[in-house]
């Protein structure tokens, strides 16, 4: 290590004084203007990561669903997942240390997790579609060089491919071809083969739209499917699905909004606006009864919603895309007459009704970890098939290595029936993503499985019924002073919080509560459910109120708001 180069480089991407930052749930992220020296040392982290796995390593440059002011990185570990939380604190000293200490943390971090500084590095990096991105990008480079670590540039990526990218060179290629083509190519062609498996008729048209242009299918029961629009956030999906658009020559009519010509990243529109105000995105042609989706700003999240009849907004979240693919993989798991286990992981803020309709309804074993990613994912790898989905859209289906080997020897062995259903699984594992959430590989797999179904959203919207909800946020002085346990739903810290949110639930029905720390900005975040929308913002409010004074509330108190 070269440590006098280093030290010379690093004065280049100076940290502001003063300054200190956590790697959360999803990496760094704060003010793009923030972040030029953790993207250095986030490269040079890279490095070390890199040799002491002996496998390449991911850096992702994107704030996701953040404005488009703000910035990010996160680091991609040898499989495609969320790097390792020893390394997390590890990558949080190092964005911390003052100029003058850098050597020595940098020192510390190779001796505590054993690092060979004589091990060839190999990193790659992603970025989002932010004006900021590309200047930030090039520090990470930066940081990687001057610790001798080689680097392939992938320039504008959505994160699960760059993801992807990391798990297909890791596994020499057998999990795809390490490249864009490589992934448009693998996706494409299963959801060509799974669509076709059914008694989907292909009929090709054109269309002359704001977006892309594909073929049209019809579904088994003869009806045209309309085609379905698509809010991109103005981020990198509208680039990425452009570019999918040649691959998928048939199979999907896609219309795309927000591309990015026009309005801000994120700005009133996207995954996160859309699930979070329960509203439709601007910049959306939307008419009754029509199939419309979300991205967020870097393509790993994806909401479903329409509008009804009576004008009324529907949203179909994370929950709902679950239960529809759950349904779906079981039904292919009985005709295979496989014993493979299956098993849906949520998190606290996953709808009551979903996690009923799971449980009661699909019989079907649910989960429930501490949010973010990599808690879901985690779990998810416990079982045969893990179905992992947030209420926020983000997730994807797991399938273990003796559940493919069992599956793809089905496909080719057995009797006709069984045959198809094994080949459609094949196609499923195929399709979606196994190292991350991704949104274009959830919305290929929605789709195919509404056509295979002959489902339109309203009857897929049918399978059961929100319970009416509220999120608010609350500031407090330290929110480190809510700790929790039992996956976030029950408060440990500050002392009496848990009682009264206790006592605050029965006076509902069919109600339920929790508040948590957020791991991305500086609130508390407080969640209910009940029996009735009124009965959901009262809870919300009061149990906001219970948060502001026995956890340090700052401000003014919180109001009733609706
Ligand atoms: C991050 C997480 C997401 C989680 C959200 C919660 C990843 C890649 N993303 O965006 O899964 O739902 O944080 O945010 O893990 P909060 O802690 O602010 O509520
Ligand atoms: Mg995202």
């Amino acid at each position: 290590m070269d440590l006098e180069a280093i030290t010379k480089h690093s004065v280049l991407h100076a940290k502001p004084n003063g300054l200190i930052l956590q790697y959360g749930t999803a990496g760094f992220r704060t003010k793009a203007e923030h972040l030029d020296h953790v993207m250095f040392r986030m490269g040079l982290l890279a490095v070390l990561r890199s040799k002491q796995t002996k496998s390449t390593i991911g850096v992702m440059v994107t704030a996701s669903h953040n404005p488009e002011e703000d910035n990010g990185v996160k680091l991609v570990d040898p499989l495609g997942e969320m790097l390792a939380p020893s390394w997390e604190e590890h990558a949080t000293c190092l964005a911390n240390a003052e100029e003058q200490d850098l050597q020595r943390v940098l020192l510390d971090i190779s001796k505590k997790a054993a690092v060979d500084l004589q091990q060839d590095a190999f990193v790659v990096i992603g970025r989002d579609t932010r004006p900021s991105s590309e200047t930030l990008s090039r520090s990470v480079i930066d940081g990687v060089t001057v610790l001798g670590g080689q680097f392939h540039d992938y320039g504008l990526l959505t994160t699960p491919q760059l993801h992807y990218m990391v798990y297909c060179r890791n596994t020499n290629g057998q999990y795809g071809k390490a490249t864009v083509e490589g992934y448009y190519q693998k996706l494409s062609k299963a959801f060509v083969e799974l669509t076709k498996q059914g008694c989907t008729v292909l009929a090709l048209v054109s269309l002359p739209c704001v977006g892309i242009f594909l073929a049209s299918h019809a579904s088994c029961h003869g009806d045209e499917h309309p085609p379905l629009k698509v809010d991109c956030a103005n981020g990198i999906g509208a680039l990425k699905l452009g570019e999918m658009g040649r691959f998928l020559s048939q199979g999907l009519t896609l219309q795309l909004f927000n591309v990015g010509t026009k309005g801000k990243l994120n700005h009133l529109c996207g995954a996160d606006f859309v699930k979070s105000h329960q509203k439709p995105p601007q910049g959306m042609e939307m008419k009754s009864n029509e199939r419309c989706c979300s991205f967020d700003g870097d393509a790993d999240r994806i909401v479903y919603y329409y509008y009804d009849e009576d004008g009324h907004f529907h949203l179909i979240d994370g929950d709902k895309i679950a239960a529809l693919i759950s349904s779906f993989l079981k039904e292919l798991l009985l005709e295979i007459g496989e014993n493979l286990n299956i098993g849906v992981v949520q998190t606290a803020y996953a709808n009551g009704s979903s996690t009923r309709y799971l449980e009661e309804v699909m019989k079907v074993p649910v989960y429930c970890t501490k949010t973010g990613v990599k808690h879901l994912h985690h779990k998810a790898q416990e079982f045969d098939i893990g179905v992992y989905f947030e209420a926020n859209g983000h997730g994807t289906v797991l399938f273990s290595k003796a559940a493919e080997m069992k599956i793809k020897q089905l496909a080719k062995e057995s009797e006709d029936e069984k045959r198809k259903a094994a080949k459609m699984l094949e196609n499923i594992i195929d399709l979606f993503n196994q190292a991350a959430g991704d949104a274009i590989s959830d919305m290929l797999v929605i789709e195919a499985v509404l056509a295979l179904k002959g489902l339109t959203v309203q009857q897929w919207d049918a399978l059961y019924t929100d319970l009416p909800n509220r999120q608010l946020k609350v500031k407090v002085a330290d929110r480190q002073v809510i700790s929790t346990t039992d996956a976030e739903r029950q408060a440990v810290t500050p002392p009496g919080l848990q009682e009264t949110i206790n006592n605050l639930v029965k006076k509902h029905k069919l109600s339920r509560a929790f508040v948590r720390p957020s791991g991305t900005e500086d609130v508390v975040r407080v969640y209910a459910e009940a029996d009735s929308q009124e009965s959901a913002d009262s809870l919300a409010h009061e149990v906001s109120l219970a948060v502001f004074q026995l956890a340090g509330g700052v401000g003014e108190s919180p109001q009733p708001r609706f």
